[in-house]
This record gives C-alpha cells, structure tokens and sequence, in this order.
C-alpha cells in the first residue's frame, strides 16, 4: 500500500457524497496529479469502488469492505475506550496479536483485521471470518478489578453489543446467556472474554467479538448456515462498517463505565428483558455435564438459575446452551 493511501482514503471518505479534484487532493498532500492517480488506481485495484470522471475527480461510492487505518482513526477521533490502534488485512486470530502486543506496557487497544485464518470461539472451537464480511477484532483494557470480576464484565458489554448491533437491525437483537448475540435464534455474534492477571489482579482484559456483518446466506459454510445470520440480513442495505465500528466502541465504552462504576442489578431488567432464553426447554452443558432444563431468573450477581427436569434449582456462572 502507498504511503499516502491512507489520506487519499480517508478524504474520499470525508467527501462521500461529491467528486473532489485530484488536484485538490494533490495540494493537500503536498504530492504531484500524478502521484495521487498512482494512489487511486491501487485503492481501485485493492477493490475500493471509486468512481473517476476526467474534469470532475473521484468519488468513493460505497464505504470500502476493508479496514483503512485513515478512515478507523478519523470515525474513532473521540473514542476514549482505547488508546492504540491496530489494523491487519489477515492474522490468525486478533486475540492472538493483542496477547502479544500487549506485553510490556499499559495500552489499551484496538486490534481488527479483515480477515482470521484461525479465529476461536471459546473452547478453542472454531469462529468462521471470512474476508471482508464481517468485524473480527480483540479489545484490550486495563481496569483495576480482580478476576471474580470478569463475568460481570461479560454481562455488561453483552449489553453494549447487542445495543449496536439492534442500531442496524430491523429485528429485534437478542442475548444468548452467557456470550452470544442472537437475531430470529440465529447467532450474529459471539464474544469472549480472556485475561492476564496476577495473584492479586487482572492485568489486562481481552475481549474477543466477532460479529457477521455483510454475509449472505450463501457466505456461510454448511456447517454454520442454518444456525448463522448477519446483520445485512435483517436490514434492507450493506452494512457500513466504519458507521458500525464507531456505535459499537461507542456503546462498549458506555457499558464499560457502567460496568467499573455500578452493580449488574442496575442493568438487571434491562438484560432480562433482551435476552432470548426464557420460558423455553433448553439443553444446557456445564463443565462437560449436560442436562435439560429452564432459565428461570439471573441473579443479583449475573448467576443465571435454571430449574432442571428434577425440579431442582441450579446456579450457572457460565454454561453452553443449546437452542
Ligand atoms: C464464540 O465462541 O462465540 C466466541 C467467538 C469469538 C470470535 C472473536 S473474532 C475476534 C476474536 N479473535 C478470535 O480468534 N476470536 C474472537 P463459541 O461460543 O465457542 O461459539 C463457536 C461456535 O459458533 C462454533 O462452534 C460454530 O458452531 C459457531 N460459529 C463459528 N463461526 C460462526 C460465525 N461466523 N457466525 C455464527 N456462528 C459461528
């Protein structure tokens, strides 16, 4: 990628809406007509889909189904949740890239890339992100909680997820205790939530999401397509990934305050009230035991309870549900 790739992109993107000069971009970047057509054909051959008119300039048509660093740092300008900012076309896996990078110092970050080779849900199981369709990215933070923390965390950005996710949603959007996001009980998105700590605290968090967000049905594997949805699939046009980006750091950063600053008890109703789970038979398995039951309530502590068929009340931290 050029040099100036990122600044021709993002001005494009400031001008969304008109055909600016490529002399007009070549006087702000100080660089030569020449060397901006260079730069325009790349993003071109890269498959950004820009529109060129001789005597009028360029135009970006749609938003781009690639992440441009340009672009992600102009739409997070005001973002306070994290300090750094990475940007891959292709990594194995983003939670692997913010292990390592978050070693040896006190960033927090922002890791996406536009494809994972590897990606992994929980239990080292398999997470599908193809190229282009969707956001796979790791959040790095930095609170001063102790691990016992961690689940309550979980229930909080749940809600930050799912509240994005609903902004481009024409269906209603659902959580699936403990870490899925669910539209017409067909998983959106899944998220999981690691750590670093030491014996008194949590060094780090780091909070996996993957969210389909431009994939039809044909775009999911056979394995996955009957129990996968996207986004794009229940809204009337393609995704915007940078307007999405910004609601959704926007909406993790809210629930991140909450989350450091009040009890789960305040979001209780609002939690219950967005979760799918309720008055229905479910197969639920907890450190490799599997029964059937129903969720009946989540306690004060983010605790769910499910009645099991022998009638007897079970407390879950975390489970896999099957719905
Ligand atoms: C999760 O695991 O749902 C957590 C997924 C977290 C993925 C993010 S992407 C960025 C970051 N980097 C990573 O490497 N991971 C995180 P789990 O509850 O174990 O669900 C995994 C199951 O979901 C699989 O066994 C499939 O059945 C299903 N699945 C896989 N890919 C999917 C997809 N794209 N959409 C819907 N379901 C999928």
């Amino acid at each position: 990628m050029s040099k100036y790739s990122q600044d021709v992109v993002k001005m494009l993107y400031d001008h969304q809406s008109e055909y600016i000069s490529g002399q007009y971009i070549a006087n702000q970047l100080n660089i030569s007509r020449a060397a901006v057509k260079k730069v325009i054909d790349q993003l071109k051959a890269d498959g950004c889909d820009i529109d060129s008119i001789n005597h009028k300039g360029h135009k970006l048509n749609a938003s781009p189904n690639r992440w441009y660093r340009g672009i992600i740092n102009k739409v997070l300008e005001s973002n306070h949740l994290v300090s750094k900012i990475e940007v891959y076309d292709s990594v194995e896996s983003t939670q692997t890239i913010a292990k390592q990078s978050l070693v040896d110092n006190q960033y927090t970050m922002l890791i996406l890339s536009d494809e994972q080779t590897k990606g992994r849900g929980r239990f080292n199981r398999n997470w599908s992100s193809s190229k282009g369709k969707g956001l796979w990215m790791s959040v790095v933070l930095r609170p001063n909680v102790s691990f016992a923390m961690i689940p309550k965390f979980n229930l909080f950005i749940a809600l930050g997820i799912r509240d994005a996710i609903q902004a481009f949603s024409k269906d209603k959007v659902e959580i699936k205790w403990p870490n899925d996001i669910y539209i017409n009980d067909k998983k959106v998105c899944g998220f999981l939530t690691e750590m670093v700590a030491n014996a008194d605290a949590v060094e780090a968090i780091i909070c996996g999401i993957g969210i389909n967000l431009n994939h039809q049905e044909e775009d999911f594997s056979d394995i996955i397509r009957h129990r996968a949805t996207s986004i794009r699939l229940h809204n009337s046009e393609e995704i915007n990934r940078y307007q999405f980006l910004k609601r959704l750091i926007e909406e993790i950063e809210k629930r991140y305050h909450q989350f450091l600053n009040s009890s789960f008890e305040t979001i209780r109703d609002e939690y219950i009230r967005t979760s799918n789970i309720w008055h229905r038979k479910l197969t639920f398995t907890e450190s490799g035991e599997q029964f059937i039951g129903e969720a009946i309530d989540i306690d004060n502590d983010g605790f769910l309870i499910v009645k099991d068929e022998d009638n007897q009340m079970r407390r879950l931290i975390s489970a896999d549900i099957d719905i």
